[in-house]
């Protein structure tokens, strides 16, 4: 007899991710894996909430391998998912945005995930309580990780395996997610049969389902891009930005959002549609977002979610990435709003 529907049947991660490891989508290994992700993340959502009050905001005082002022949370935040994915027992290899080099990790005891990640992407808006985020992408176990090294590897032999094994195409991608601490702390990801969010509760500190299998608008009239770059952008570039700015016969042109953090921008442009873009321009000439844990785990969700993730020429989940923190362009949405931007930059 069906049991009636209680108000209690409330859906979290950790039921959502046993549900899927039943229905064979995953496996034990990798629910381990997604689980310590997720107390990295409710760990950072309570450091960034209580920055101001911690002395946890302004800078380190030290510079990452981009050349990039390190926030002290970006350093916490990173050793928080360091030791997550290290105590979890399954992750061969990290490879962070705050490292210079992957790192094979020692505690793996199966499994052997590769996981790359931002732990703290839009830092720079910590210090103004503006929306960050951490983003991910979980790479499926490669044996010829740690396992066609000779009987006494060197350090070297080890780190350079490591390199080859995570610079992996985007469509080699397991799963893919990033948690935005914004107005609520929403941990969205996809194991490859659709995208999922999950609110923090923070009555009792769980991620309960709230947008169960989210879909990208086929077409919205948001563009999301720094304007502030026009003058050093390509000339149709600068033509496709002009056309979204004609009322045409609608009367109404597209609206402008841009909050200058990855996370918070993507994650509107995945509920209500348009397009997120950083283009690369006569200063950048790949842009500014990295492929591997920016590019690559964003638009595989994209994809998943019916949207599209585009370097304004080529899928960015076909491009084989040559070095760990590569930059490339990125154009992310709604499918015919990248398609539109795609026809402007090849005529
Ligand atoms: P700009 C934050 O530093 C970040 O990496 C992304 O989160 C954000 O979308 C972008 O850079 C903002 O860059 O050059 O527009 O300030």
């Amino acid at each position: 007899k069906q049991q009636a529907k209680s108000q209690y049947d409330i859906t979290t991660l950790t039921t959502w991710l046993l549900k899927k490891e039943q229905a064979g989508v995953i496996d034990g290994e990798l629910t381990i894996v997604l689980s310590s992700i997720a107390l990295a993340c409710k760990q950072i959502a309570s450091l960034v909430q209580r920055a101001g009050i911690s002395n946890m905001t302004g800078l380190q005082g030290a510079a990452n391998i981009q050349g990039e002022d390190q926030k002290k949370l970006d350093v916490i935040s990173n050793e928080v998912f360091s030791s997550c994915l290290r105590s979890s027992g399954r992750t061969g290899i990290i490879a962070s945005e705050e490292e210079d080099t992957p790192v094979a990790v020692e505690e793996s005891y199966s499994g052997n995930y590769i996981v790359v990640f931002d732990p703290l992407d839009g830092s720079s808006n910590i210090d103004a309580a503006v929306s960050t985020g951490s983003i991910w992408g979980i790479y499926k176990p490669n044996e010829e990780c740690l396992t066609n090294l000779g009987e006494e590897p060197t350090i070297d032999e080890i780190a350079e395996n490591c390199v080859v094994n995570v610079c992996q195409p985007g469509s080699n991608l397991l799963s893919a997610g990033y948690c935005m601490y914004s107005s609520s702390v929403i941990l969205v990801l996809s194991v490859g049969d659709g995208v999922y969010g999950f609110t923090l509760d923070p009555l009792y500190g769980e991620f309960v389902l709230s947008h169960d299998n989210i879909q990208i608008p086929k077409s919205g009239k948001i563009y999301s891009m720094n304007e502030g770059n026009y003058a050093l952008w390509d000339d149709n570039l600068k033509k496709y930005v002009d056309s979204l700015k004609d009322p045409g016969t609608s009367g109404k042109p597209y609206s402008a959002r841009y909050i200058g953090s990855l996370v918070g921008d993507f994650h509107r442009t995945m509920l209500y549609g348009g397009i997120y873009g950083y283009p690369r321009d006569s200063k950048s000439k790949n842009g500014k977002l990295r492929l591997l844990y920016e590019c690559a785990p964003m638009s595989y969700l994209a994809e998943q979610a019916g949207g599209k993730g585009s370097d304004g020429h080529q899928r960015i989940l076909d491009i084989q990435p040559e070095q760990v923190h590569q930059r490339v362009p990125l154009y992310v949405g709604s499918v015919e709003e990248v398609e539109k931007l795609e026809s402007f930059l090849s005529s």
